[in-house]
């Protein structure tokens, strides 16, 4: 396949043109931390089962943009041991009794080099593959993403990962506001909370893609040549 040619993707709240060699996978905190008991999200009070069913997905679509020789990113949410990156106002926050920077079952809560800071072990980046270590909610706030996507002449944005409303809002929000077109695969992300995840992914395609176009792993993959 000619990754310049562009292929079109069934997608709401119209078809998406999808130009592979210009398109990244953006994957968003797909932590331990967020995805297995004892870490950040289950110290927030959240079940975080609701999260594991984007694994398999993300998965499929991570070994597709691999074997065609596409873009990937991922993202950490996460702060520096020290935490002089920290917002006394998100470490407060929550009034929980543990809090950012404090030991749990997997190291420091949100800390980098911490085992439940790490990307889940079936989504491990290939050392070919930038990691983004972000301090917020957005993965432009803060970061080097914008240049290594220009550097790269990287235009759109294929955003999966944890949480829906959060992060992968924050930043696709983010990203729109800089010129990316960004295309969400519903089954790819999720929230803890379903009726966020309804909500979000209509917030994105509403008033004719005002964040950008949501879709499903299946056509994109089907929309690369791949055989489901
Ligand atoms: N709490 C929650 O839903 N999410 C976050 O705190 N961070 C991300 O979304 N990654």
């Amino acid at each position: 396949m000619e990754m310049n040619h562009t292929v079109t993707v069934e997608a709401e709240p119209y078809p998406f043109e999808l130009v592979p060699a210009q398109c990244a996978l953006l994957i968003i905190d797909m932590q331990r931390d967020f995805l297995e008991a004892g870490g950040f999200g289950a110290m927030l009070g959240n079940d975080v089962s609701q999260l594991r069913r984007t694994i398999k997905p993300n998965r499929k679509l991570l070994a597709a943009w691999r074997t065609a020789g596409l873009q990937v990113i991922h993202t950490r949410e996460g702060h520096r041991p020290d935490l002089t990156d920290l917002p006394p106002a998100k470490k407060i926050r929550g009034r929980s009794k543990t809090c950012i920077g404090d030991v749990g079952p997997m190291g420091r809560i949100l800390v980098r080099g911490e085992p439940g800071h790490d990307i889940i072990p079936e989504l491990y980046p290939l050392p070919t593959e930038p990691v983004i270590d972000k301090p917020g909610k957005g993965a432009f706030f803060a970061t080097d993403l914008h240049a290594i996507l220009q550097n790269r002449d990287i235009k759109q944005l294929i955003v999966t990962g944890v949480t829906t409303e959060v992060c992968v809002h924050t930043t696709i929000r983010e990203a729109n506001d800089r010129g990316y077109d960004c295309l969400v695969p519903e089954d790819c992300v999720s929230s803890y909370f379903p009726e966020f995840q309804e909500m979000g992914l209509k917030m994105i395609k509403a008033q004719g893609g005002i964040f950008g176009w949501v879709s499903h792993s299946a056509y994109i993959l089907a929309a690369l040549g791949y055989c489901l």
